[in-house]
């Protein structure tokens, strides 16, 4: 009986081993890695994402709701990077039935209307980390933080990336009266913007944090949006929660 029992319990240490190591393959990490390709072929600002590069680009969506608190459906966003010898791109594609572009100003407060959100901070050793948050119509707020604790935006927005933007409305801007389908931006932050930080190169792991900001005629309140797990504070800010981007020559 006693012998019987010895020969058992290998056997169930390996089936459970087994579901163990089953259930990890499957499970999605807390922080997922994106890895960020380099182009075959050059990105042509259009506010299309047609080319292979964006078609065969791994896709991460923002589905963490920061706020309102309560459940509510969350419309679908798809975000892409690519890099190659002169840029970072990036890309997103936003569901979304009423599309408003708070305004056409550069800098402006226009996370005040619906917005798209990029955050990227090169190095877990510094506190130092990028802003980029653009509405439908293309325009862009653009910030980097020597640290959050340094300043309002007031003071560190009036860096500027120089970055290129395209965008393309599927539907009507600031018109509540038809429904929409959503926008597309895509963008080209040049590799200069990123000289404080040393820029980026083959092999490199930033982190990132890919947001939004919806307001529309249905919502009680305006939706705010997320790749990050829930954060204690800080919101949008809360770099802590920010995911790994590697950035991969092939
Ligand atoms: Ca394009
Ligand atoms: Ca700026
Ligand atoms: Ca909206």
């Amino acid at each position: 009986m006693i012998l019987k029992k010895l020969i058992q319990l290998p056997l169930l240490l390996m089936c459970l081993n087994m579901v163990a190591c089953q259930s990890q393959q499957t499970a999605t990490p807390l922080f997922p890695t994106y890895t960020c390709l380099k182009t075959t072929a050059p990105i042509i600002l259009d506010g299309k994402l047609d080319e292979a590069d964006w078609q065969n680009a791994q896709i991460t969506e923002p589905k963490t709701l920061f706020s309102p608190k309560t459940p509510v459906d969350i419309p679908s966003t798809k975000v892409r990077f690519l890099w190659d010898d002169d840029n970072l791109y990036v890309a997103f594609e936003c569901q979304d039935l009423d599309v408003f572009s708070y305004s056409d100003q550069h800098d402006a407060q226009l996370w005040r209307g619906d917005v798209s959100e990029i955050f990227l901070k090169p190095s877990p050793d510094k506190n130092h980390y990028y802003e980029f948050v653009i509405a439908p119509n293309g325009t862009l707020y653009d910030a980097q933080y020597p640290s959050r604790g340094a300043g309002s935006m007031h003071r560190f927005k009036k860096w500027s990336s120089n970055a290129k933007i395209v965008s393309q409305i599927q539907g009507t801007d600031n018109n509540w009266h038809d429904d929409d389908q959503g926008y597309i931006i895509e963008m080209a932050i040049p590799k200069s913007a990123f000289k404080d930080s040393g820029s980026f190169k083959a092999g490199d792991q930033w982190t990132y944090g890919a947001c939004r900001y919806d307001y529309g005629k249905d919502h009680e309140k305006q939706l705010l949006i997320m790749t990050m797990p829930e954060a204690p504070h800080s919101g949008y800010h809360y770099y802590e929660n920010y995911f790994p981007i590697v950035f991969k020559e092939k």
